[in-house]
């Protein structure tokens, strides 16, 4: 057996390797491990780029979800190998963790999921083809299942650089389906383009007619994103805040604004990967905020006696991107998105400190704004422990004492207990009368509940619908929530299936939200959706849930005389009905919440929540799939 053959076979047992236990390299075989498959691809591209070589990267989601990536950088080099005899590429798609990913590539993340490898998308692809534009000549390689098919071909001549790798993700792997979703596509690429400034990004939906096509080009990087992500909002500062440097070897980007909002978003990212556990980068530029906003208000006698701007204060309305580049970066953290380098916390900020404390000097319009808006902060939070106090002495949020129009039901057993929450009276009193009140509890609400996207915790905690929640699910609230302490590990939204039903959900969505996102992560908030229409011919009933579903209902009965009623809201439904198309456990549907995408659910909230009606419009007419992102 010659060299070649051993290390062949060697080779073959590490993607072999991959095959059997695919989640050990892209976490999962569900949809997050689909698209994993792409981000693998592109990372390599954008490497391409960040080395200074590629400037604009294409992805293209082809008919039969096949995707495709092209970039325009020096091509993958192609020369002969003197000891294998097989051209240098081979090794990007065959060998695990080949292409110097834990060595001499400088932008490359050493733990978890990140930078596992060309050879693992191989590996799980039905078959996979590159093609390489360099030397003037064009080369093609084929891989079935991980496995080379032929030689690298040589062919034609060109003078264009780079490489375009086109791969379908293996059905045998992938079980539950090989179907990518072009907004989760699409929103993952306009992020890199906002995060690796100038860099072009372009992405196409080729499996739809006419096909859809997005390029992102920010020539201002992360001031275009918080730009973005501030769009709608008012603003207490015009001018974003900016900082671009690059000190040991680490660049470190940083962009922020305040608007007039209560919440905090500060998003941070090391080599562009999330880091949503935060780490060094973010305590760097926490503290540098802390100080030298703290020292501006001090020195320009901005403060009351008894005045004190605590860390929270400064962050309150924050919109801010921290974005650092580090050669040897160390994730720490349950999900291994923390970033440990000890050194990086005083290096941002050192350098961002620099720069937030200029920008203070020679805008001292924008820094009286800034200053004002943290005192107002100050404030709030002493008026909101006054409240919370005050509510708490009453103990309306850690016992079921006061008037709630609760009909609890009789288990004891959260795993077990389901709550609903019924939009007005009269649906509350047929969902009391039809629900099964063994495990189903139901908390009817009046009317609009309080939009907590535009009012502070104080405010939300003297909202009698709002109180009666917090009391119903027993778990507290923000910081002092306790998801251990749920009583209902389903709650159900059951709204109208009109526009204030729709309103109505969202607004408890955004409660959920902000207040108690836990429970949207541990799976526990679920959408119900009632019946649009009722068909009757002699004894014979059946419910449509959709248009569509009663069309098809009508072209299949066509012998029928149909009686058909449209449900204006769950009022007009009695007991027996409501309990039979929206509450039997055997029969309804109830859609889970789910938010995977932190940043694009804060936009959506303030687009959906916000005081600007123009944005809102803009919004649901140029993005009905977004919804897609809220999955209701
Ligand atoms: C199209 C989809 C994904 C890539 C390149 C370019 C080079 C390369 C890739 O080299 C071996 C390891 C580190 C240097 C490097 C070309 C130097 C000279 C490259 C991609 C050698 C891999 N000429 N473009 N790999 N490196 N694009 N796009 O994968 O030390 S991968």
């Amino acid at each position: 057996m010659g060299q070649y053959d051993a290390k062949s076979i060697e080779l073959l047992e590490g993607l072999e390797h991959v095959r059997i236990r695919p989640g050990m390299y892209i976490g999962s075989t569900g949809p997050m491990g689909l698209h994993h498959l792409v981000w693998e691809i592109v990372d390599n591209s954008i490497d391409e780029a960040l080395a200074g070589f590629a400037t604009h990267i294409e992805v293209e989601v082809l008919p039969d979800d096949v995707i495709s990536v092209t970039d325009n950088g020096r091509g993958m080099p192609v020369d002969i190998h003197p000891k294998t005899g097989r051209p240098a590429v081979e090794a990007i798609f065959t060998v695990l963790n080949a292409g110097g990913k834990f060595n001499n590539n400088t932008y490359k993340t050493s733990g978890g999921l990140h930078g596992v490898g060309a050879s693992v998308v191989n590996a799980l692809s039905e078959w996979l083809k590159v093609k390489i534009f360099r030397n003037g000549k064009i080369y093609e390689e084929e891989y079935h299942r991980g496995k080379v098919v032929g030689d690298l071909k040589e062919y034609g001549e060109s003078d264009h650089t780079g490489s375009c790798v086109t791969f379908k993700a293996d059905h045998e792997i992938f079980k539950e389906g090989t179907e990518y979703n072009f907004e989760t596509l699409r929103n993952r690429i306009q992020q890199l383009a906002f995060l690796n400034k100038g860099l072009k990004m372009t992405i196409r939906d080729k499996r739809v007619e006419p096909m859809v096509e997005h390029v992102y080009q920010y020539e201002g990087g992360l001031v275009e994103y918080i730009n973005y992500l501030n769009e709608g909002k008012e603003l207490t500062n015009q001018t974003v805040i900016y900082c671009d440097k690059e000190v040991d070897n680490i660049t470190i980007e940083i962009a922020m604004q305040y608007n007039t909002n209560y919440t905090t978003n500060i998003y941070s990212f090391t080599n562009n990967i999330k880091t949503t556990e935060g780490g060094m980068h973010e305590d760097g530029f926490k503290l540098a905020l802390t100080r030298v906003i703290g020292n501006y208000a001090k020195s320009h006698d901005m403060l009351k006696k008894d005045e004190q701007l605590t860390g929270d204060d400064m962050r309150e309305g924050l919109t801010a991107i921290v974005s650092i580049k580090h050669p040897t970066p160390q994730f720490e953290g349950q999900t291994k998105t923390k970033l440990g380098n000890v050194e990086v916390r005083s290096i941002v900020s050192q350098t961002f400190g620099d720069v937030l404390e200029e920008f203070l000097q020679e805008n001292p319009a924008e820094a009286k704004a800034i200053v004002d808006k943290c005192i107002l902060a100050a404030n709030a939070r002493v008026a909101a422990r006054k409240a919370k106090e005050a509510t708490r002495r009453k103990s309306p949020l850690d016992s079921l004492g006061f008037a709630s129009k609760l009909a609890d039901c009789r288990s004891k057993d959260p795993a077990k207990s389901e709550l609903y929450i019924v939009e007005g009276d009269s649906a509350g009193g047929s969902a009391k009368d039809g629900r099964e009140s063994e495990y189903q509890a139901i908390l009817p609400l009046r009317g609009k509940v309080l939009n907590v996207q535009k009012a502070r915790l104080d405010k939300a905690l003297a909202n009698k619908e709002i109180l009666s929640l917090i009391q119903a699910i027993g778990a507290g609230i923000g910081d002092d929530f306790d998801i251990s302490k749920a009583r209902y590990h389903k709650v159900v939204i059951m709204t109208d299936a009109d526009v204030d039903g729709d309103h109505i959900c969202i607004l408890l969505l955004t409660f959920f939200y902000r207040y108690m996102p836990k429970l949207i992560d541990a799976g526990y908030i679920y959408v119900a959706k009632p019946p649009l229409y009722k068909a009757e011919y002699g004894k014979t009933v059946k419910y449509c849930y959709s248009d569509q579903e009663l069309e098809n209902y009508k072209i299949e009965q066509q012998g029928h005389k149909l009686a058909i009623q449209r449900y204006k809201g769950l009022g007009e439904m009695d007991a027996e009905q409501l309990w039979e198309t929206t509450m039997d456990p055997s029969v309804r549907t109830l859609t889970q919440v789910q938010l995977d995408d932190a940043i694009l659910a804060d936009k959506m909230f303030e687009m959906l929540m916000g005081d600007e009606v123009e944005p809102r419009k803009k919004f649901i007419q140029d993005n009905a799939q977004y919804a897609s992102n809220i999955d209701i």
